[in-house]
C-alpha cells in the first residue's frame, strides 16, 4: 500500500467525521469520505501530486486537492485542527464505538455531557439514554453490543496495521551499523488475525544504538521502558512495540522463543528436556556443563530437537509439534503458489478502479489468470443490471490474453438471499465463468435457517465460492450464527470452495474454522476481494490466515493450473 495515500484517507475520514459532528452538512462529509477511499486505493504516491494532478483521481475536486497539498507542505490542515479543536477527543472516541455515527454521539455529549466511553456505559446502565429523542431502549441494547464488541478487540490491531508498523521499523533499524539481522517475530511472523503487540529482535554486538533508536523515531510517542536488553515505546497509532537486541551467534534462538507461540515453546522446552537439554532465547544448552549445542539459525535449534523448521504460522501447538516428529509437516501454501485471484470488483459496482488498470495490475503480480467478479442486482445500491454485466463481458473477453497471456474469467458477486436464493435465473448464471456468492444482508436469520440458507447456496449448480462465508468484521461485528460443520460438509459435497478473504479486516474464514472445514475435506479460494489496486497486495494476509489454517496448495483452487481449475467450475455440470 502506499502510505502517503494512506495517511491523507485517514485524516479525510477523520474530516469527514468532524464535519458530521459538528452538524455539517452530510454531503459535504460523503464527499470527503469519497475522496478518502478513492485517494487510499490510488495506486501513485500522491505526496507527490500537484492540485492538477491531484485532481485527476476521480472524486477529488480543487477544495481537497489543496488541503492534500497544504498537508504535505506543512504537516497538517489548518480547518481540520480547526474542526479538532472545537470537540473533546472523547466525543471522537464515541464515534469509534460500533452502530454509534456522529450525529448520536453529538447529541449524547450536548445532551448528557458524555465525552468518554466509560461515561457512556454509565449512563446507559443508568437508563438515561432511552428519554433522549431519537434514542430508546434498543438503541440502548445496539450501544451497549457496540462497547462489548470494542473491548473485546480489547486494544489488539489488526495484522495489516501492526504489519505496516513493524515494517518500518525494521527498515529504520536495519540501517543501523553493526545492524546483522533485524526481524519482526510475536504473533505478527505467526500472522495471527489481531495483533497485541508487535515484537522486534535485532541481532547486533552492540544494544544501546538500536534501543536509542526505537525511542527517538518520529513515530514514538512515548517510551514505556528502555533497558539494555529491551525496550518497549508505544506510537503515535497506540500500537506498543517491545524490541529485544540479541548476539549475532543467539539469533536463532532468539528468533525461536521470541517467535512462540508461548504453548508452542512450552513443546519445545519440554522436548529439550527430555534430550538432557536446555531451551532459551540464548540458545539450547547442555543441562551438566552448560555447552552451548544449537542457537545461530532456527533449523539448527529445531534440528537439535529432531525437529524439521516448523513455518511460524503453525506455531500454536495445534499438532505441528506431532506432525513435525513424524516428519508429516504440511507443506503449507506460499504466496508464490497463488496463480490468480478470483474474487475482485471494478468501478462498474463499488471498486475504484476502472476494469483495464485492474486487469494490469494483475497481470503485474505475474498471475496466470485473473476474476472479476462485480456485485449482482439484489445489491440495490450498486445498480447492477443485465446489461451493465453483459457490456462488461465484452470487455472481459476483449482483454483476455493480452497481458502476457494471462487469462480472464468473468464472473459475479452474487447475493444469498434468505432463502438461499441468488441474484440471476440458471440459464444468466450460466454464462459467467464462475460466481462467488456471498451474504450481505439479513444476518440474524437463526442458526437453523441460517444454515439452510448456505446449504442451498452451494446447492445451486453455479455458485463456486461462498466469499466470506461468516461475514465478520473483526472488531466490528461478530460472524453469523449457522451449523459451521453442516455448511463446510455441504461445500465439500458440491463442489462449492469456501473463501479465505483476505480483506484485513474480515480475514473470513478464519484459521480455525478453516481447519474444521478442511476436516470436512472441503476446498478453498484464498482471494483479495480488491476494491482498488493496492488491494491486490492483501493476498499476504490471506495466505497467512491459510497457513494457520494448515492449507497446502492442493487444498487451493486458485494456485492449481486453469484447466484443473475449470474442471471445479463446472461443478457436476456436463460439457
Ligand atoms: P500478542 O502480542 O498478544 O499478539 O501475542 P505474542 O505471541 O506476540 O505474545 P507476546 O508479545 O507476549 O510475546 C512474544 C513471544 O515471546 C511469545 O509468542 C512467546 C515468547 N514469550 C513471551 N513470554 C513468554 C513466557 O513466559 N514463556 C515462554 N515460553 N515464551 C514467552
Ligand atoms: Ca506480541
Ligand atoms: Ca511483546
Amino acid at each position: 500500500m502506499v502510505r502517503p495515500n494512506e495517511e491523507v484517507e485517514a485524516l479525510l475520514h477523520e474530516y469527514a467525521d468532524l464535519i458530521a459532528i459538528t452538524g455539517g452538512e452530510a454531503f459535504k462529509a460523503r464527499a470527503y469520505e469519497k475522496a478518502a477511499r478513492a485517494i487510499g486505493g490510488y495506486p501513485a504516491d500522491v505526496s507527490h501530486l500537484d492540485v492538477a494532478g491531484l485532481k485527476e483521481i476521480p472524486g477529488v475536486g480543487k477544495s481537497i486537492a489543496e488541503k492534500v497539498v497544504e498537508y504535505f507542505r506543512t504537516g497538517h490542515v489548518t480547518v481540520v485542527e480547526e474542526r479538532r479543536a472545537e470537540i473533546p477527543a472523547g466525543v471522537r472516541q464515541l464515534i469509534t464505538i460500533p452502530t454509534l455515527g456522529p450525529r448520536k454521539a453529538m447529541a449524547l455529549y450536548e445532551d448528557l455531557h458524555i465525552s468518554s466511553v466509560g461515561e457512556l456505559a454509565d449512563a446507559i446502565k443508568a437508563e438515561k439514554l432511552r428519554d433522549l429523542k431519537g434514542f430508546g431502549e434498543k438503541t440502548e441494547e445496539n450501544i451497549l453490543h457496540g462497547i462489548a464488541l470494542m473491548q473485546q478487540a480489547g486494544g489488539r490491531i489488526l495484522l495489516s496495521t501492526a504489519m505496516e508498523a513493524a515494517e518500518d521499523i525494521v527498515a529504520e533499524l536495519s540501517r543501523i551499523t553493526g545492524c546483522e539481522h533485524c526481524a519482526y517475530a510475536g504473533s505478527l511472523r505467526r500472522m495471527k488475525e489481531t495483533i497485541g503487540d508487535i515484537d522486534i529482535l535485532v541481532a547486533a554486538r552492540r544494544a544501546a544504538p538500536f534501543m536509542d533508536a526505537l525511542t527517538d523515531l518520529p513515530s514514538t510517542a512515548e517510551v514505556i521502558a528502555h533497558g539494555e536488553k529491551k525496550t518497549s515505546i508505544r506510537t503515535v497509532k497506540g500500537v506498543q512495540v517491545d524490541l529485544r537486541v540479541v548476539r549475532p551467534d543467539a539469533w536463532g534462538a532468539g528468533m525461536q522463543y521470541f517467535t512462540g507461540s508461548k504453548a508452542h515453546n512450552i513443546r519445545t522446552r519440554t522436548i529439550a528436556v527430555h534430550l538432557g537439554l536446555k531451551l532459551s532465547e540464548y540458545g539450547l544448552f547442555e543441562t551438566e556443563g552448560g555447552k552451548r549445542v544449537a542457537s545461530r539459525s532456527e533449523d539448527e535449534v529445531y534440528a537439535r530437537l529432531g525437529l524439521p523448521w516448523i513455518p511460524p504460522a503453525l506455531r500454536e501447538d495445534r499438532g505441528e509439534i506431532e506432525a513435525g516428529l513424524r516428519g508429516e509437516l504440511p507443506e503449507v501454501v506460499t504466496e508464490r503458489d497463488i496463480r490468480g485471484d478470483l474474487h475482485t470488483h471494478t468501478d462498474l459496482t463499488d471498486g475504484l478502479t476502472p476494469l483495464e488498470d485492474m486487469v494490469a495490475a494483475a497481470a503485474q503480480r505475474g498471475y496466470a489468470y485473473y476474476a472479476v467478479t462485480d456485485h449482482a442486482p439484489n445489491l440495490y445500491m450498486q445498480r447492477m443490471t443485465d446489461e451493465k454485466i453483459l457490456a462488461q463481458r465484452e470487455q472481459v473477453r476483449s482483454l483476455d490474453g493480452e497481458h502476457h497471456g494471462m487469462r480472464l474469467l468473468h464472473g459475479t458477486e452474487l447475493n444469498i438471499g434468505p432463502e438461499g436464493e441468488v441474484d440471476w435465473p440458471d440459464e444468466f448464471l450460466q454464462g459467467f465463468d464462475l460466481c462467488v456468492a456471498a451474504v450481505h444482508s439479513h444476518f440474524n436469520l437463526g442458526r437453523k435457517a441460517m444454515t439452510r440458507r448456505f446449504v442451498r447456496a452451494c446447492e445451486n449448480p453455479h455458485v463456486n465460492i461462498i466469499g466470506h462465508p461468516t461475514t465478520r468484521l473483526l472488531g466490528k461485528r461478530p460472524g453469523i450464527d449457522a451449523d459451521l460443520d453442516e455448511v463446510f460438509a455441504a461445500c465439500a459435497r458440491t463442489g462449492t470452495a469456501l473463501e479465505v478473504d483476505a480483506q484485513p479486516d474480515r480475514l473470513d474464514l478464519g484459521d480455525e474454522d478453516i481447519l474444521r472445514a478442511r476436516s470436512h475435506g472441503a476446498k478453498f479460494a484464498i482471494d483479495t476481494d480488491a476494491h482498488s489496486i493496492p488491494q491486490l497486495a492483501c493476498l499476504r494476509y490471506g495466505i497467512g490466515t491459510a497457513q494457520r489454517g494448515w492449507l497446502t496448495p492442493d487444498d487451493v483452487i486458485n494456485t492449481w493450473p486453469l484447466r484443473r481449475l475449470r474442471r471445479f467450475l463446472r461443478k457436476d455440470r456436463a460439457g
